[in-house]
């Protein structure tokens, strides 16, 4: 195998890595997320495209209590989200989704959120967000930093079934990539032209011998 075989096979794997699902949270499989905003779920994220699926909701009047979906999540100091994809949101409606910041979010007061909106369908809803709140709200960055996040979903009239992805950035990754067309190619090179300077040295004393 070539160098160059070499140099598109670990393109590959390092886009697939970039691009490999992790289900972070499944409620079929996990369990329901938390319905308290003062104890959401806390879900770890990982580099790369964290999937978060379920339903929430509720069908209002026919005493099904409302099931709303809180979840915290951490982002080190070197990560961000770059986007918050829709997949699945069905049936289609106005669905409320906040985001704030901590542990915790205020049920009663907007205000203290970063950002909220109402969803229909799919679709990336970090643009959205980062626009504006639909109601009050502080703001939210594109992508979203460092720090610790709590996620509020919810739907009065019927029940949502969901499927969201919240693509993880790392730094150190980044910084990876910009130098693989650089470094590793010199330092190869080198290695290659060393061997064959010894596999040279070596030969020519055996020739000696
Ligand atoms: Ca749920």
């Amino acid at each position: 195998m070539t160098l160059t075989h070499w140099h598109r096979l670990a393109a590959c794997l390092f886009a697939f890595a970039m691009q490999a699902e992790v289900f972070a949270w499944d409620e079929a499989v996990d369990g329901d997320l938390s319905s308290l905003n003062t104890a959401p779920t806390p879900i770890a994220f990982t580099t790369g495209v964290n999937v978060v699926k379920g339903t929430m909701g509720g069908d209002a009047g026919d005493g099904i209590p409302v099931d709303r979906d809180f979840f915290t999540f951490t982002l080190a100091p070197n990560q961000t989200v770059t986007s918050i994809n829709v997949r699945v949101f069905g049936p289609g409606g106005a669905s409320f989704y906040a985001i704030g910041p901590g542990t915790s979010i205020n049920l009663s007061s907007a205000a203290t959120h970063l950002s909220n909106a109402l969803i229909s369908g799919p679709g990336e809803i970090l643009p959205t967000l980062a626009a504006g709140p639909y109601f009050d709200g502080t703001g939210l960055s594109n992508p979203i930093g460092p720090g610790t996040y709590t996620v509020w979903l919810q739907e009065l009239s019927s029940v949502v079934t969901y499927d969201f992805t919240y693509t993880v950035v790392t730094s150190t990754n980044a910084v990876a990539t910009r130098k693989v067309p650089a470094m590793p190619l010199a330092a190869l090179l080198a290695l290659a032209l060393a061997l064959a300077w010894v596999g040279g040295t070596a030969g020519s004393r055996n020739d000696r011998g």
